[in-house]
């Protein structure tokens, strides 16, 4: 077995002749919550095909900390969850009038906090009873269309192939749909690793990052700074993606996709990433879930399990 530190010498090199057939990244033009992402400060994040073995899965997951599997669900599915979400909220005004739910295209509104979910409850103004796409989405996370979509065989069936001596793969109950609107001023998901938050049991959950919808480049989908497994332990994160790759992380550049309805994202627990801001000129809502798979039969943070 090569060492980890050659793995992601020849991970990098590989980064550098993979590339998008329609995107070039010196034409991207993102950003973090802070400024704009330079073409030389990103990768692409290759993906895994949806035949991948769990094997091929988790070595990805435990070498390079992140790896992005195509269609692990139907597209179907994970479109009609998309459409029954947009469907819930939209007695708020999120949605740009005339348009189809299921493309969630955001009304335009310049102050975005009036359209925040449980995920942005520390940036809404004014009581959260009076926020009605607040109390819509709140209540959307308990909705049993909800519970079921974060629970659906498709990914629980890809944990056991991932882990296959888990005894018992289950989803944790704490799962969170987050939006990423577009063009909302500093919300884009600032640069942390997951124990952070789940450090109440052993780093070995798994996180499966899901877009529900497709989420091209533009739309704010996560990125994942390269080779940083190592890294988390130290500690030293920002809300500056851009600043933090330079300065912390040694010049590492950010790893983005082109995720599609259907695709799903496992990271390991100590992979450093952020999301970028939503610049879709379309307008598009980013509305992805986050979940985290455990071994019932072994220890976990039992607090995310409420
Ligand atoms: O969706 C986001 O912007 C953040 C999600 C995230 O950090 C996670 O799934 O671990
Ligand atoms: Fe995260």
């Amino acid at each position: 077995m090569p060492s980890i530190s050659q793995i992601q010498k020849d991970a990098a090199v590989e980064r550098e002749t993979w590339q998008h057939p329609n995107y070039k990244l010196s034409d991207l033009k993102l950003e973090s919550s802070v400024g704009s992402i330079d073409g030389s400060q990103i990768a692409w994040l290759k993906p895994l095909p949806a035949d991948a073995s769990g094997e091929e899965i988790l070595r990805e997951l435990e070498t390079k900390g992140v790896a992005h599997v195509k269609g692990v669900m139907p597209r179907e599915y994970v479109l009609d969850m998309r459409r029954k979400w947009f469907e819930q909220v939209a007695p708020s005004g999120v949605l740009k009038e005339g348009t189809d739910p299921v493309d969630g295209i955001y009304c335009g509104k310049e102050d975005t906090t009036e359209f925040l979910g449980p995920e942005g409850a520390a940036f809404i103004k004014g009581p959260r009873e009076e926020n009605a796409h607040f109390m819509l989405a709140t209540e959307a996370h308990s909705a049993p269309w909800a519970r079921e979509f974060a629970e659906n065989q498709y990914l629980v069936n890809a944990a056991k192939r991932i882990h296959p001596q888990w005894k018992d793969p289950f989803c944790m109950r704490r799962q969170i749909f987050r939006s990423n609107l577009p063009f909302a001023k500093g919300t884009a998901t600032g640069v942390h690793y997951d124990h952070i938050f789940l450090r109440g049991g052993p780093p070995t959950f798994l996180t499966a990052w899901v877009p529900i919808g497709d989420c091209n480049p533009n739309q704010g989908g996560l990125m994942y700074l390269e080779d940083t497994l190592e890294m988390a332990a130290q500690g030293f994160l920002s809300r500056d993606a851009v600043g933090y790759a330079r300065e912390v992380g040694g010049g590492r550049r950010w790893l983005i996709g082109d995720y599609e309805a259907g695709d799903a994202v496992f990271h390991h627990s100590f992979m450093i990433h952020a999301s970028g801001r939503n610049v879709d000129p379309e307008g598009r809502i980013r509305l992805s879930a986050d979940l985290r798979f455990a071994d019932r039969a072994a220890a976990y943070d039992r607090r995310w399990d409420k």
